[in-house]
């Protein structure tokens, strides 16, 4: 996914180049405030939730009436809820990679490595300028060393860097055989029989309570409701109604994500913190139908589709802003917004410069300001293993190699039933020439050559 390409220009300078500078002038800024001793405004804390593999309707807020969601419900009632935003890519790694860079996706990761190591976080962004950062849950954006949290701006890390664990052992099941996963910050850590959601709310909890005095940015990537379908047994009685065995299984892991998310909006409340913090929070794509899965249970009716394709059941996903006091109550909006949004935006309400850095995406602040505002970007660009989307209005391309193309219009058809190609050939075509546009430009950078092996 990406914007129309107006921002994709240059590269951005080098990462130790950038990060120096930007200690330079973050140094500078907090100088006069210490020597005058005057009070400043407190710059707002920034907590980012990020849930794997929740279907793209599947909260109470977004109509999902068999779901216990009580706290998001609350946060979204409590903020902004948004009803078209889509993720860079249907899959983990690259769907996280540019939620946190604001970039696209072919140009930030290191194929079978990771985030690419000169790549800019937001955690870098924000610790520049004196945040403390943490994260807790699943990283997945690389396990060496040199792509690990703590080399991309976390200072506090309690989780694991790869796809999925046992939630009580710990333990990766994926490939020739089971190694233990969990860490803490770059050593091995062992929990042996606690409950992996519970042990990285505790932790955020403790990092909130830390952390009262000065900003801080909390990440927070839990593994729900991903496989293996591991959900608190006393939260799993609250679903036991719903018949269906897979649903009623993914039902009470999204339960047991959303009481995790009740704690730490209730210990912002009781630290007083809440009207100082941004909220985030959203799904990292659309629900899984592996076989791992256990047959599902996630939905995205009324869409189509799921993790792994480019239909919108597979990228357009729940995402919801809170912030108390500056963002609207009980807001929706209604504009198509890309994932690579956020880090600008979030960058500007924390007063952090991006001077330097060739972000994608564009600030949000005047479309969570109005509800009447443009879209940030004209068209949205997603490109997955050999397909790739377009969307402009109402149009979205979805294509197969260079040959299947289909057209469909999100308006009057959501579900993506009927295409339109042979019915709109001067759409069609428009949008076949903008993703050319798109790819010619993305082309122009190395890692892009790297991704594609040219
Ligand atoms: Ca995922």
């Amino acid at each position: 996914m990406a914007s129309d390409g107006s921002m994709i220009s240059g590269h951005p300078m080098s990462r130790r180049r950038w990060l120096s500078t930007a200690a330079a002038g973050g140094a500078a800024m907090l100088a006069p405030t210490l020597l005058q001793g005057q009070t400043r405004r407190r710059r707002p804390n920034v907590v980012l939730i990020v849930a794997d593999d929740l279907g793209s309707t599947d909260l109470g807020c977004y109509g999902a009436a068999d779901l216990p969601t009580p706290n998001l419900d609350q946060l979204a009632a409590d903020g902004i809820r948004f009803t078209q935003f889509y993720v860079a890519a249907p899959a983990c790694t690259a769907s996280r990679a540019s939620l946190l860079t604001g970039r696209h996706h072919p140009r930030i990761l290191h194929y079978g490595v990771g985030l690419e190591r000169e790549e800019v976080t937001l955690a870098e962004i924000l610790r520049s300028e004196g945040y403390r950062t943490g994260i807790f849950g699943k990283w997945h954006l690389g396990v060496g060393p040199d792509v690990s949290p703590e080399s991309q701006g976390f200072d506090e890390f309690l989780g694991f860097k790869v796809g999925a664990i046992d939630n009580y052992s710990h333990y990766f099941y994926w490939g020739t055989g089971a190694r233990h996963a969990l860490w803490k910050n770059d050593q091995r850590h062992a929990a042996p029989g606690h409950y992996f959601p519970d042990l990285v709310t505790d932790a955020a909890l403790g990092f909130i309570r830390d952390n009262q005095s000065d900003p801080f940015f909390l990440y927070l990537p839990y593994n729900l409701p991903h496989y293996p379908l591991q959900p608190d047994p006393a939260t799993a009685t609250r679903c036991a109604g719903i018949e269906d065995p897979a649903r009623r299984r993914y039902a009470a892991c999204v339960a047991t994500l959303d009481d995790c998310v009740g704690r730490v909006l209730r210990t912002l409340d009781e630290t007083g913190l809440r009207q100082d913090t941004i909220i985030i929070f959203l799904s990292d794509h659309g629900h899984s139908e592996e076989h791992d899965s256990l047959g599902g249970g996630g939905r995205s009716t009324p869409f189509r589709g799921t993790k792994g394709t480019l239909l919108e059941g597979g990228i357009r996903v729940p995402c919801i802003a809170s912030w108390p006091g500056h963002l609207t109550a009980g807001g929706v909006r209604t504009q198509p917004v890309p994932s690579i949004d956020w880090v600008p935006t979030l960058a500007g309400y924390c007063g952090a410069s991006l001077d330097g850095l060739a972000v994608d995406g564009l600030s949000l602040s005047g479309l969570l300001a109005s509800a009447a505002a443009a879209p940030t970007h004209d068209a949205l660009h997603w490109v997955w293993q050999k397909g790739s989307a377009v969307r402009q209005g109402p149009w979205k391309l979805v294509a197969e190699g260079l040959t299947d193309v289909h057209l469909y219009n999100l308006d009057s058809d959501p579900g993506e039933t009927t295409d339109l190609v042979s019915v709109h050939r001067n759409v069609t075509q428009r949008l076949i020439e903008l993703r050319k546009q798109w790819v010619r430009r993305l082309s122009d950078d190395e890692t892009v050559r790297r991704w594609y092996g040219g």
